[in-house]
């Protein structure tokens, strides 16, 4: 059955990837991210199936605007994918705090900021809410601590929602291990970067990750994906 679904993050990466994956499968996607001539090409390659909203989710009226356009021109949403998110790397005495601040304010304050939104017109679809976790929702590694506990974060969002609202939503949380995207890119630090970088770039391929979240969209109306965990092969 074809779902209205809103993307964060969508101008690159996993959202990017998943929005194709989804709109190709049928469904009406919104894409949302600050680049709109990203999202703009997106919309162009997939026409009726993909609509663009250019959006920073940590401004709050912006996704405010976003929730109202989105039930406008879908007539409501099914699925909100809170995919918009980074990770700055540095090790704690070296870090920027303003980098500390601009992770929690995209991957947590911005993802709450597109809970609040949406969650009336998700109540009433009796849709559901899926958060990009990580392994680093389960774990803690150095020099990513800070990075590590927004996906923390995200994972107890998750749960609140989960166990707050299971009778009308269902939520989904996916936890990738490393997925070759841009992501590694935003780490200004040159020695993790180079060191980093490989890693990523072997990573699961962002297809992968889409497929996964397909798969806990497809089975949501008879059943509750939680949470997948997913790594690369070593
Ligand atoms: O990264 P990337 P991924 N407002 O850099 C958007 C998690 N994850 O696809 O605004 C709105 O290609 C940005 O768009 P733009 C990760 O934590 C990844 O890998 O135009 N959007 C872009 O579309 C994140 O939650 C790995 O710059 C904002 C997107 O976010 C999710 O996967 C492993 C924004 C980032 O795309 C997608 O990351 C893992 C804002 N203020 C979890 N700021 C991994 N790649 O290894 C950024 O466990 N965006």
């Amino acid at each position: 059955m074809s779902k209205r679904i809103v993307i964060t993050g969508a101008s690159s990466g996993i959202g990017k990837v998943t929005a194709e994956l989804l709109a190709s499968k049928g469904h009406q996607v919104l894409v949302s991210a600050r680049r709109a001539d990203a999202l703009k090409d997106l919309e162009g390659a997939f026409p009726g199936k993909i609509i663009s909203f250019p959006c920073d989710v940590t401004n709050v009226q912006q996704v405010k605007d976003m929730a109202a356009f989105a039930d406008k021109e879908m007539g409501g949403v099914d699925v909100l994918l809170n995919n918009a998110g980074l990770g700055i790397f540095d090790p704690l005495v070296e870090a920027k705090l303003e980098d500390w601040h601009t992770m929690y304010d995209v991957n947590v304050k911005g993802l709450l900021n597109c809970v609040h939104a949406f969650l009336p017109a998700l109540r009433k679809s009796k849709g559901q809410v899926i958060n990009l976790g990580s392994v680093a929702s389960h774990f803690v590694f150095p020099n990513s601590g800070i990075y590590c506990s927004t996906k923390h974060a995200v994972l107890a969002i998750s749960e609140s929602l989960r166990v707050e609202l299971s009778n009308e939503i269902s939520v989904t949380t996916i936890s990738p291990g490393a997925v070759a995207t841009p992501f590694i890119d935003q780490t200004k630090n040159e020695e993790l970067l180079t060191n980093y970088k490989p890693n990523f770039a072997s990573g699961l391929d962002p297809v992968t990750i889409a497929e996964q979240i397909a798969h806990a969209i497809e089975l949501s109306d008879r059943s509750v994906v939680t949470e997948i965990i997913i790594r690369p092969r070593k």
